[in-house]
């Protein structure tokens, strides 16, 4: 191996493999980039063989290291080069962005499995209403999505805006653009603030490049395979 090797789930739906591999972006790091597409038969084997959780994102070094969580990576790469655009060179906007990252690494489940993300889905209105509404009355995900609202309101006055630090796309917002997916995906109107931070992160080069990735992964798979998943 000469290359480290970034191993990725499928680009639509595996939201922590669009953390891992924005924060080698970040970082600065050029990988070779290997995609195991979650949810076949052969996906748990193949994920136990390439990380110890049998999870991606994966990151593999050319002297065996292997990092298997997207934060572990993060941290990595900014040790590795604490100038890269990992976290802001600012103390204070660092530590504010440490605390974000951290808290949606370790939280919000409930928003994630309530709204699983899917880069390619669009929510349909059954019978007339958004169907949307059941999703949001699962359990957490309307308390889930107002602290994930507080924070942006917090991070924007804060900050400035338009990402959560400010000016410069940092790792809080790798974790926390995937997460904004989740409210495009099911149509979810949220206050006009959230809206226009939800579309920032939506728009970011990098999450415009994911989402190219996901698009052309599911003309290659089949839009209807995709669709369904998860
Ligand atoms: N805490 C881990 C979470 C990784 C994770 O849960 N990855 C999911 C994909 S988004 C996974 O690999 N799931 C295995 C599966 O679907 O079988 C991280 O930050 O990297």
């Amino acid at each position: 191996m000469t290359k480290p090797v970034l191993y990725l789930g499928s680009a639509w739906s595996s939201s922590w493999s669009v953390v891992g591999w924005m924060a080698c972006r970040l970082g600065g790091l050029a990988v070779e980039e290997r995609t195991i597409f979650l949810s076949r038969p052969d996906s748990p084997a193949k994920l136990r063989a390439i990380s110890p959780s049998g999870r991606v994102p994966a990151l593999h070094l050319p002297d065996g290291t292997v990092l298997w969580d997207s934060l572990a990576i993060a941290e990595w790469l900014w040790e590795r080069d604490p100038a890269c655009a990992i976290w802001p060179r600012d103390p204070a906007k660092r530590a504010h962005a440490r605390c974000m990252a951290a808290e949606l690494h370790g939280h919000f489940d409930e928003v994630r499995n309530g709204l699983p993300m899917n880069l390619i889905k669009r929510w349909p209105v059954k019978d007339g209403l958004p169907s949307h509404v059941k999703l949001m009355n699962r359990p957490g995900v309307r308390t889930g999505t107002e602290r994930l609202e507080a924070i942006w309101r917090d991070a924007l006055a804060r900050h400035g805006g338009p990402y959560l630090t400010g000016e410069a796309f940092c790792f809080a917002d790798a974790v926390m653009a995937p997460m904004c997916s989740r409210y495009v995906t099911y149509g979810v109107e949220l206050a006009p603030e959230s809206m226009a931070f939800i579309a920032a992160q939506m728009e970011s080069p990098l999450m415009r490049a994911w989402r190219a990735r996901a698009e052309r992964q599911a003309d290659e798979i089949g839009r209807e395979v995709v669709l369904q998943y998860p």
